[in-house]
């Protein structure tokens, strides 16, 4: 079994003395939360304002064939009302949305929960203009602006489901979710103004809807003013229809278990599948994380560096800190615009408390040396957390003594697009950490760690195998969208009666999780997912390539690079050329994060009679590991993986 780096970092006195838990706390809830999940959940429901007070708390099942997940399931609530209405009383003044622009020479915008209520209520009547109603699918593909934020809320506050297309997609990828959504109108902007450079959106999304055959309609918001294509009496300006609505816009009444938005995430097969997440448990689960796990308290200003369309933007920029009446901040830019200390700048400018971003852009950050750092004023900084993927030790190091001067405890939360929520995270007042490790559960959640082959739950603390999750927890998705069959054999199938995450997981003799990576055919890129069969298919699509397989490999910065084996026609000579047209054409079918970073040309894949390509395999090449290569017999052509190797050494 692996060796834990021995260093901890108890959070000080002074942290545990203010936090919002501490050790014995942690403790205690953690185990009333097991105990009694009917009555830590009941308790903890009342975070939310109901229409109609709940009476039920849980009802969940696992078993197969029968997988049925309801939280608060005969309450109602507005999550719009919960993140904006119910605070205007006591904070109508303050600022909830402190918005960044990409250029630090543009002005930032404070919106405060006044403005936020009049310009969500604007934009809900304008999408009930366009036709949308309570059930109705819409679709964001949005920089991020304050209107990304007010296009959410205002979905929630009519009852339209929203599903939010990172703006970094292709064009295919966004027509592929308006049809899997059957969204009645898109919501984008002229232009996306990021790291000094536009990209145009509304072309995209002209693009997208010319393969959209059901009727969509289009809301453009004005962003960068340049010259777009456009179609009457599909395409509107927000601005256009926003002077001619009310300001007034009563929140739907919702129930508990109604479909709140639906986010495409990748999996080991086949095309994105659409994550549904509901109403109440969510939003529960989302604020009760984002005050505990950052210790937010009243005042402080909180910053979550994600992007609006990956699900750490929708529970850590908006609802969560929303629900909670917090001061978030939204950053329309890039860490390395104009220079490598933006986000330090930007922490020091806004005085920013919690501070929320991802391992790779850490890695991307520490390379460009401590002077970018040094140069900030980071002393309202009290808690720093990390998201996307395991964080190294090196990278963890850097981020605890330069950026946190070693004053800030670090919280490095484990979670998906699936759990709506942090599942296995530090709370910073309670917990000792360790560089590398997601360390102890969150309240509610039950982490096992299983034999792979056998599915036996390993009872002893230290162990290694697959992490599922043995019970529900509020915020966890409900159904894959339109598909539940699928939603029951991608996570309930493998291990009966678990949840199963994906993940494979270390668990050292303090009990303390240690994620190792996925088991399955997703690789991280810089924390993004992306599923080895979606590359696989872009690169087929090409008239050129005959059959293709990807694997993940270290990459330094990355975390995990897109490494493809491409097979190409016969006739067909690899060449430079080739390589880069190739790179070229998965950029454009799924979007830049999906672009391969190594291309080696396969003269044949190494396949099992059966026809199943032996990833295993590939993965071991890709890694420079070919002594370890394990059982090749089983292989239809053993020979191949010798000329791969000899073909990795020459770099060809
Ligand atoms: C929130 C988010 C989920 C996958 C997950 C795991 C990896 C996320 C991690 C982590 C180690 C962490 N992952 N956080 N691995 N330590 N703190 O990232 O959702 O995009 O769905 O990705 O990311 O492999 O299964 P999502």
């Amino acid at each position: 079994m692996t060796e834990y780096p021995a260093d901890t970092y108890a959070p000080s006195a002074e942290m545990a003395a203010g936090a919002h838990a501490d050790k014995a706390k942690y403790e205690e809830m953690y185990a009333a939360s097991i105990s009694d999940p009917e009555a830590f959940w009941g308790e903890h429901g009342k975070r939310l304002d109901w229409i109609k007070p709940y009476t039920k708390v849980k009802n969940t099942s696992f078993a197969p064939g029968n997988v049925d997940i309801r939280w608060y399931e005969d309450g109602t609530l507005n999550v719009s009302a919960n993140c904006i209405d119910r605070h205007l009383a006591t904070r109508g003044d303050q600022t909830a949305i402190i918005w960044e622009p990409d250029s630090p020479d543009d002005e930032a915008q404070h919106i405060t929960y006044k403005m936020l209520h009049e310009k969500t209520s604007i934009m809900a009547n304008t999408l009930k203009e366009l036709g949308v109603s309570k059930g109705d699918r819409v679709v964001l593909y949005l920089p991020m602006i304050p209107e990304a934020a007010y296009a959410m809320l205002a979905c929630a506050r009519i009852g339209a489901i929203h599903s939010i297309v990172f703006a970094g997609f292709s064009s295919d990828a966004l027509a592929a979710r308006i049809n899997g959504s059957q969204a009645k109108v898109v919501i984008t902007a002229d232009g996306a103004p990021r790291g000094g450079r536009v990209t145009n959106l509304k072309d995209s999304v002209d693009k997208a809807l010319s393969a959209v055959e059901h009727d969509c309609k289009c809301l453009c918001v004005k962003r960068t003013g340049q010259d777009i294509g456009w179609t009457e009496g599909r395409d509107f300006w927000l601005d256009d229809l926003a002077a001619k609505v009310s300001a007034d816009c009563p929140p739907e009444e919702m129930n508990a278990e109604d479909p709140l938005f639906i986010l495409y995430t990748s999996g080991s097969t086949g095309q994105p599948k659409g994550v549904v997440h509901t109403t109440g448990g969510y939003l529960v689960y989302a604020s009760m994380t984002q005050e505990y796990v950052f210790d937010y308290h009243d005042g402080d200003i909180f910053w979550c560096t994600a992007d609006v369309g990956w699900v750490t933007g929708h529970s850590y920029i908006v609802y969560g800190p929303l629900a909670n009446g917090a001061t978030t901040l939204m950053f329309e830019g890039v860490p390395t615009y104009p220079d490598a200390g933006r986000f330090w700048a930007t922490c020091e400018k806004h005085k920013v408390n919690q501070f929320y971003t991802a391992p790779t852009a850490i890695r991307a950050l520490m390379g460009q040396g401590n002077g970018f750092v040094e140069k900030y004023d980071l002393s309202d900084l009290k808690v720093l957390g990390t998201v996307g993927e395991p964080i190294n030790p090196e990278a963890w190091n850097w981020y605890n003594d330069v950026v946190g001067k070693g004053n800030c405890p670090i919280v490095d939360t484990w979670w998906q697009t699936e759990t709506g929520g942090h599942l296995l995270t530090p709370l910073p007042g309670a917990v000792a950490t360790k560089p590398g490790s997601a360390t102890l559960p969150f309240f509610g959640v039950q982490p096992v760690i299983l034999e792979p082959t056998s599915g036996e739950e390993i009872h002893e603390t230290a162990a290694e195998g697959v992490l599922c999750i043995k019970d529900s927890w509020p915020s966890q998705m409900r159904t894959v969208w339109g598909d539940h069959e699928r939603f029951e054999k991608t996570y309930f199938a493998d291990y009966k009666n678990y949840y199963f995450t994906g993940d494979g997981c270390r668990r050292d003799a303090d009990g303390y999780y240690w994620i190792t990576g996925r088991v399955d055919d997703v690789i991280n890129v810089s924390g993004h997912r992306m599923g080895t069969a979606e590359v696989e298919s872009a690169l087929v699509a090409h008239p050129k390539v005959a059959e293709s397989a990807v694997v993940g490999y270290p990459h330094d910065i990355k975390g995990q690079g897109i490494y493809a084996y491409v097979t190409l026609m016969s006739g067909e000579e690899p060449s430079d050329e080739l390589r880069k047209e190739l790179e070229t054409w998965v950029r454009s079918e799924i979007g830049p994060i999906a672009k391969p970073d190594l291309i080696q040309w396969a003269p044949g894949l190494p396949k099992t009679r059966s026809g199943k390509i032996m990833r295993r395999i590939l993965r071991k090449i890709a890694e420079d590991d070919f002594g370890a290569l394990g059982d090749t017999s089983t292989l239809a052509d053993p020979s191949v993986v010798d000329e791969l190797i000899e073909n990795r050494m020459n770099r060809s």
